[in-house]
């Protein structure tokens, strides 16, 4: 019997992906570039089980059934490309390659439209969940050449998690790259979840001075209310968590988050589309700037700066705190939904927003109750702009303000620092605000480079200039924006 898939790159992810499809009953042929390691995996993990390995490419296609579909879990960028190339010469039209690496979306637009022309059908997809994820369901998110999605379809959401109602958290996100946009965009919201935590945890630890275990139980607690999700689940596991002497292991580890691009490729597609998507951008500054120890260690001595402590009854400060990370969540989302509303409206990719939120309702690191809310949100009204504005969520939005303003005044008042729960509450700010001072900007822009400007009291539209000093001429800059 031939094999319904290959897959290519025995890492923790490819690895844990083939032993998911054979415990779903799919037949796999495993392949890497050390050969070594396919031996090494049929001897261990795969021991026992219906997986058979190849020793080249051309084996590999071989013991294929087509139309023959490879999926690559290499590490993204030219290696992809590399397997491409030597894949095309083995395989015939119709045939699928995937892409389930951390891609960067442009890269997949290319691919669909290079192999394309040579008919073989592309799919680039986001695979979240991690080594467990992978191994007893991840979050699947699918996109590229749409012909390939009924032969893909039967594995992805068999191996997929699922969801409490038993849906498979993988469908067709889009055309070309929409699916690694789409994972794109969820690691940009992880980046801001990590972020709101972290701040959360700060205001614990050095404002109310609080011990690891009420700290773990706190987050435990709030695991028990809309802000039931992995990430609050594992925070709390990890105060809990004691090294050999008995001290907490997080406070031995160094204060210096790393990144591996995802959520940096997030905050320039907000720039490039035109989306404020403060809070995630902010989060990826502050791991920038967590990366910069040795010269905060050394500013730390040069400023007379210390965290104050923050006083007043600890329980009350505490409900505030959650208002304050849960408000700050909403944002967070609502400004990553915003970005891929706006990327499918740029590229015509026709995404299913509801759709989205269930991809990522299970089986992924952001997976929490509260994606069940922004699907509920979206099928009410799939073309909603802004998912605070949902009635759900503005209830939340506004029942927090009292207690968001509060805790962010007081990180202030107190030099804890909070870039992510601060800027969401500027952005909500801001966009309830009817009118924002950037009368002001244009009046300058006006002022110092006739680039003119619209009046409150004409039709949008029409642009005025004005000869502000009397010195300066009439004539006005063409009028259009980047
Ligand atoms: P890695 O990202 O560590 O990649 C390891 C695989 O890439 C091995 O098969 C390795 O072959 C192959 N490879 C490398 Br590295 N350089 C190569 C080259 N020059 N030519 C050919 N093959 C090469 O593995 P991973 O952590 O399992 O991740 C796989 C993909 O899934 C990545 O794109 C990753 O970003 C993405 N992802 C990872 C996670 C996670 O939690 N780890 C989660 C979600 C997505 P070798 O054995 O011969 O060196």
């Amino acid at each position: 019997m031939k094999a319904d898939i290959a897959v290519i790159g025995l890492a923790v992810m490819g690895q844990n992906l083939i032993l998911n499809m054979n415990d779903n009953g799919f037949k796999v042929v495993a392949f890497n570039r050390t050969v070594a390691k396919v031996d090494e995996f049929l001897e261990g993990p795969a021991k026992g089980t219906n997986i058979v390995g190849a020793t080249s490419l051309e084996d590999m296609v071989s013991k294929l059934e087509t139309p023959r579909k490879v999926m690559l879990m290499v590490r993204a960028g030219d290696v992809v490309d590399q397997f491409i190339n030597a894949l095309v010469p083995l395989l015939d039209e119709g045939d699928i390659i995937i892409d389930g690496g951390n891609t960067n979306y442009p890269d997949t637009n290319r691919r669909v439209a290079e192999l394309r022309e040579k008919g073989i059908h592309f799919v680039g997809t986001g695979v979240s969940g991690g080594e467990e994820g992978a191994r007893f369901g991840p979050s699947i998110m699918p996109g590229g050449s749409p012909e390939a999605w009924p032969f893909v379809k039967p594995i992805f959401q068999a191996i997929a998690a699922k969801t409490d109602d038993g849906e498979a958290c993988c469908d067709w996100v889009g055309r070309e790259g929409a699916g690694h946009f789409v994972k794109m965009v969820h690691n940009g919201i992880e980046y801001g979840d990590m972020q709101l935590i972290s701040e959360a945890y700060h205001f614990m630890k050095e404002g109310l001075g609080m011990s690891h275990d009420e700290m773990q139980a706190t987050f435990a607690e709030w695991n028990n209310t809309e802000l039931n999700s992995y990430l609050i689940e594992i925070s709390a596991d990890i105060l809990g968590y004691r090294d050999e002497d008995g001290e907490p292991l997080v406070e031995k580890i160094m204060d210096a988050a790393g990144q591996k691009g995802t959520g940096k490729w997030t905050g320039i597609n907000a720039l490039d589309l035109g989306i404020p998507l403060t809070l995630i951008t902010e989060s990826v500054f502050a791991r920038v700037l967590s990366s910069m120890k040795d010269q905060r260690v050394e500013a730390a001595q040069l400023f007379d700066n210390p965290i104050q402590p923050v006083e007043g009854d600890k329980s009350e400060w505490l409900e505030a705190l959650r208002q304050a990370l849960l408000a700050s969540k909403i944002i967070s989302y609502a400004q990553g939904f915003m970005l891929i509303r706006e990327a499918s409206e740029a590229n015509n990719w026709e995404l299913n927003y509801g759709n989205v939120a269930l991809m990522w309702r299970g089986g992924c690191i952001i997976r929490s109750a509260f994606l069940g809310n922004i699907r509920d949100a979206f099928e009410a009204n799939p073309e909603l702009p802004f998912l605070g504005t949902d009635a759900y969520f503005k209830d939340i939005l506004q029942g927090s303000l009292p207690a968001w303003r509060k805790v962010v005044a007081k990180s202030f008042e107190s030099g804890l620092p909070m870039p992510c729960m601060s800027s969401a509450l500027t952005f909500l700010n801001g966009y309830t605000t009817a009118r924002l001072p950037a009368n002001m900007i244009q009046a300058q822009r006006d002022y110092f480079g006739a680039h003119t400007y619209e009046r409150t009291d004409k039709a949008r539209g029409e642009f005025f200039h004005t000869n502000w000093t009397g010195t300066g001429g009439n004539i006005s800059s063409t009028t259009y924006d980047v």
